[in-house]
C-alpha cells in the first residue's frame, strides 16, 4: 500500500503538542486534528506552538530594507535608538505597515483585473465558457458610472464598461471610477487630504517606491499613501472583482447552504477547490457535472462527484450556487486528514505550504493552477480562461484514479450547518423594502428608532495564534445580543455559520429590538455577504444608508463599526486601512504590528478620526472588542441625536396599509 508507506516517511511529529480543544472551538477540526496526531501528521497549529512569533517583528520594530542593516529597535524604549541611517521608530513601523497594505491592496488588484479581463475576452467573443450571466447588474453598474445604459445592447454596454474600469488599475491621474459611488462628504475629505486613488497600479508602486530606504520619513506622509493605496483596493480592485463576478456569474440572493466537513463523502468523488478567483470553481463545476465523467466515476465504484468549497473560493460559489462549504482557513489541512479528499485544486492566496505535505500523507492530489502560484510538491496543471476544461477536467479524472485507489482508512466529521447566505447589497435591498419598493429605508428606520443600535461588519481570517473561531463566535453574540445588525465575509462568515448564528431561528441570540426586526423581515440576525472582496459590498451598503438619509452626510458618521478579530493576513491590512479612511473605527485582534505609545500609533488610532476619517482599535479579547464597537456606535448615535430611542410602536397590518398608501 503505497499511501501508508507514504504517510509514515512524510510526517513529522510536533515537538510540542497542544491540546486540539484548546487550539479551535470547529469540533470538525478538532476531531482531525486528533487523528492527525495519531497519524503523525503536522499541521500549522503544531507549528504555530512550536514557532514563538518574533517579538521584533510583532511589533514593526525592525527594517531591513537596506544592507547597512537589518536594523532592530527595542519595543520597549522605541526612541532610544535609531537605524544606521537615522530612521526613527515611526519611519520604520510606517513603511512596515505601508509595505502590508501595498501586498494586500496588490492582491486585491491582481485578483480583479483577471476577473475584468474574462469580461472583456467574454465581451468581445474571445472566451465562449463564460457569459454574462445578469444583465440587470451589468446595467446597474454601468449606470452607477455615469455609463448611457438606455436604448443600449448589453454588448454596447458592457464594451463601454470594462474599458472605463480598466481605469481602476491603469489610470495615472484623476479619479477612479468607482469614487463616483463614494458619498459626497466623504469623498470631499478625501479630496482634502489628497489621498482619492488614481488608479491601483500607481499606487501600489508609489507606496513601495516611497517606502525604499532614505525617501519618505514622515509617518504622516506615509500613512496618506497608505490610505490612498487601500482605497484603491476597497473602491477599485475589490469592488471590480466583486462587481463583475456578480456580472458573470450572477448577483447572489439568500439560499440555504451546508457548511462544515460532514459535506464530505465517503461513497463520492471529493473535490476541493479553494482560493479565491470563482473563474476556476465555476468550470469545475461544468467539468463535476460533464455526463461522461460522472459515467466514469461511477464505473470506479463512486456514488457520484462531490464538489465543495474552501476559504473565499467556496464563499463566492456558496453565496451564488449553493455549493457546499467544508470549512475557513485553518480547517484546509485538517480537512485533508479525512483522507476523504481524492483532490484539491487550489489557485491563488491563502495556501498554505504546508498543505503539500499533508495532502502527500494522504494521497490526496494538490493541484496548483495559478501561473502565479506554484507550490512545491504539487502538481500543477495550468487553468486558461479561454480553455478551462482542459484543467478542470483533468482534475476530476485524476481525482477519480484517487477514489479507485483508496487504500487508507477514511474518517469524516458527521458535523454539518445549514445557514441563510448570499446577502448581497441588491439582496438586501430587495428584502427589506420588497420587490416594488426595494430600498434601504426600513434600516435607517430602525437605526432611528433604534430598534436597530447599529450594523457592524465583523471580517477577515482565523490565525493559529488564538483559539479559531472562538473570538469572532463571541464578538458576534456579544453584538447581536446588544441590538447591533451584523454583515460578515470571509472566514469568519464560515465561523458563525458552524456556531449556528446564520439562521433566522438565530433571532433568539438577538436583543429585542434587532430579534423584533429579524422575525418580521425572517432574516438572520448575522448576514452573510460573501468572500473577502466582498467586503466592497459593506462599502456599498454603507454609501446606501448615507444616501437614503436620515443618519448623517458621510459613512463617518453612520452608527457602525468593523472588526477583523483573528486576523492573519497583509490582505486583511489593507481591508483595515480603507475601512478606516472610507470613515468607519475598525478593530483589529490577536496582535496589532506597531508599538503602542509611538507618534505614528497615536496617529492612526486617534488623529486619523480628527481628520474626517475612521480610526484603529486594538484588542485580543472578544468583550472588550464588542464594547469598543457598541461605545463607538453610542457616540455616532449621540451626534445624529437619535440616542434616546423614539418610543417603540409597533407596526400592525393598517399601519402599514396607512403607510403604503401614503
Ligand atoms: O481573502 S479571510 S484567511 S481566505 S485573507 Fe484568507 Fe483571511 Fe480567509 Fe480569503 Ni480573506
Ligand atoms: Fe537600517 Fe535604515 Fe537600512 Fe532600514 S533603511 S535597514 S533602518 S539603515
Amino acid at each position: 500500500m503505497p499511501q501508508e508507506k507514504t504517510l509514515k516517511e512524510a510526517t513529522i511529529a510536533p515537538k510540542k503538542a497542544r491540546d486540539p480543544e484548546e487550539v479551535t472551538i470547529c469540533e470538525s477540526t478538532t476531531q482531525m486534528l486528533r487523528k492527525a496526531r495519531r497519524d503523525g501528521v503536522e499541521t500549522a497549529f503544531d507549528r504555530a506552538a512550536n514557532m514563538r512569533a518574533c517579538p521584533i517583528g510583532e511589533k514593526s520594530a525592525c527594517c531591513k530594507h537596506c544592507a547597512m542593516g537589518p536594523c532592530r529597535l527595542n519595543a520597549k524604549y522605541p526612541y532610544k535608538q535609531v537605524g544606521v541611517c537615522g530612521a526613527n521608530i515611526d519611519t520604520i513601523m510606517s513603511r512596515n505597515f505601508a509595505r502590508m497594505v501595498a501586498t494586500g491592496s496588490a492582491c486585491h488588484n491582481d485578483h480583479g483585473m483577471t476577473m475584468l479581463n474574462v469580461f472583456r475576452d467574454v465581451v468581445n467573443g474571445d472566451i465562449d465558457d463564460y457569459a454574462i450571466k445578469d444583465i440587470n447588474k451589468l446595467e446597474q453598474v454601468a449606470g452607477s458610472i455615469g455609463i448611457e445604459v438606455d436604448g443600449r445592447s448589453p454588448k454596447e454596454i458592457a464594451t463601454d464598461l470594462y474599458q472605463e474600469l480598466e481605469k481602476t488599475y491603469t489610470q495615472v491621474e484623476g479619479e477612479m471610477p468607482f469614487v463616483k459611488r463614494v458619498p459626497e462628504k466623504t469623498l470631499e475629505t478625501w479630496r482634502k487630504l489628497d489621498i482619492v486613488p488614481r488608479g491601483a497600479m500607481r499606487e501600489v508602486m508609489e507606496l513601495m517606491s516611497r517606502t525604499h530606504m532614505g525617501c519618505d520619513q514622515h509617518y504622516e506622509n506615509i500613512t496618506k499613501q497608505c490610505s490612498r493605496t487601500a482605497l484603491a483596493d476597497g473602491w477599485g480592485g475589490s469592488m471590480v472583482a466583486t462587481e463583475i463576478g456578480d456580472i458573470l456569474f450572477g448577483t447572489p440572493s439568500a439560499m440555504s447552504v451546508e457548511v462544515n466537513m460532514g459535506v464530505l463523502k465517503e461513497d463520492q468523488v471529493n473535490i476541493i477547490v479553494h482560493g479565491h478567483e470563482p473563474n476556476l470553481f465555476d468550470s469545475m463545476i461544468a467539468s463535476v457535472n460533464e455526463p461522461t465523467l460522472v459515467e466514469v466515476a461511477k464505473k470506479a465504484g463512486a456514488k457520484g462527484i462531490n464538489l465543495v468549497g474552501m476559504c473565499c473560493s467556496g464563499l463566492e460559489m456558496m453565496s451564488r450556487y449553493g455549493v457546499p462549504h467544508a470549512g475557513n482557513f485553518m480547517s484546509t489541512e485538517a480537512v485533508l486528514v479525512t483522507g476523504a479528499v481524492d483532490a484539491m485544486a487550489v489557485d491563488i492566496q491563502c495556501i498554505k505550504q504546508g498543505l503539500a505535505k499533508v495532502a502527500e500523507c494522504y494521497g490526496t492530489h494538490l493541484f496548483t493552477t495559478n501561473p502565479r502560484c506554484h507550490i512545491e510538491g504539487a502538481q500543477h496543471i495550468e487553468f486558461h480562461e479561454r480553455d478551462p476544461k482542459t484543467c478542470t477536467d483533468e482534475v476530476v479524472i485524476k481525482a477519480i484514479s484517487r477514489f479507485k485507489n483508496r487504500s487508507l482508512p477514511i474518517e469524516i466529521p458527521k458535523i454539518v450547518s445549514k445557514g441563510i447566505h448570499g446577502f448581497s447589497h441588491e439582496y438586501i435591498n430587495y428584502m427589506l423594502g420588497g420587490s416594488f419598493r426595494a430600498s434601504y429605508s426600513p434600516l435607517n428606520d430602525n437605526i432611528i428608532n433604534g430598534r436597530i443600535r447599529g450594523v457592524a461588519g465583523v471580517v477577515g481570517c482565523v490565525n493559529p495564534r488564538v483559539k479559531q473561531d472562538w473570538v469572532h463566535v463571541e464578538l458576534v453574540k456579544e453584538l447581536v445580543k446588544n441590538d447591533v445588525l451584523v454583515l460578515q465575509t470571509g472566514c469568519s462568515q464560515i465561523a458563525l455559520t458552524k456556531a449556528g448564528l446564520t439562521t433566522p431561528e438565530a433571532a433568539i441570540y438577538a436583543g429585542p429590538g434587532l430579534g423584533e426586526v429579524c422575525e418580521t423581515v425572517g432574516m438572520p440576525p448575522v448576514l452573510g455577504l460573501g468572500a473577502c472582496v466582498d467586503n466592497s459590498r459593506i462599502l456599498i451598503a454603507a454609501s446606501e444608508m448615507v444616501r437614503i438619509g436620515g443618519l448623517g452626510d458621510s459613512i463617518a458618521d453612520l452608527p457602525v463599526a468593523g472588526a477583523a478579530p483573528e486576523w492573519m493576513s497583509e490582505k486583511a491590512i489593507a481591508i483595515g486601512q480603507y475601512f478606516v479612511a472610507s470613515g468607519v473605527f475598525t478593530v483589529f485582534g490577536v496582535t496589532f504590528p506597531i508599538v503602542e505609545e509611538t507618534k505614528f500609533h497615536k496617529h492612526l488610532f486617534e488623529e486619523l478620526e480628527q481628520q474626517g476619517l475612521g480610526k484603529w482599535g486594538f484588542s485580543p479579547d472578544p468583550y472588550e472588542i464588542a464594547k469598543m464597537m457598541i461605545d463607538h456606535i453610542d457616540k455616532k448615535r449621540k451626534a445624529l441625536g437619535i440616542d434616546k430611542a423614539r418610543e417603540r410602536v409597533l407596526m400592525d397590518m393598517a399601519d402599514r396599509r396607512a403607510v403604503d398608501a401614503a
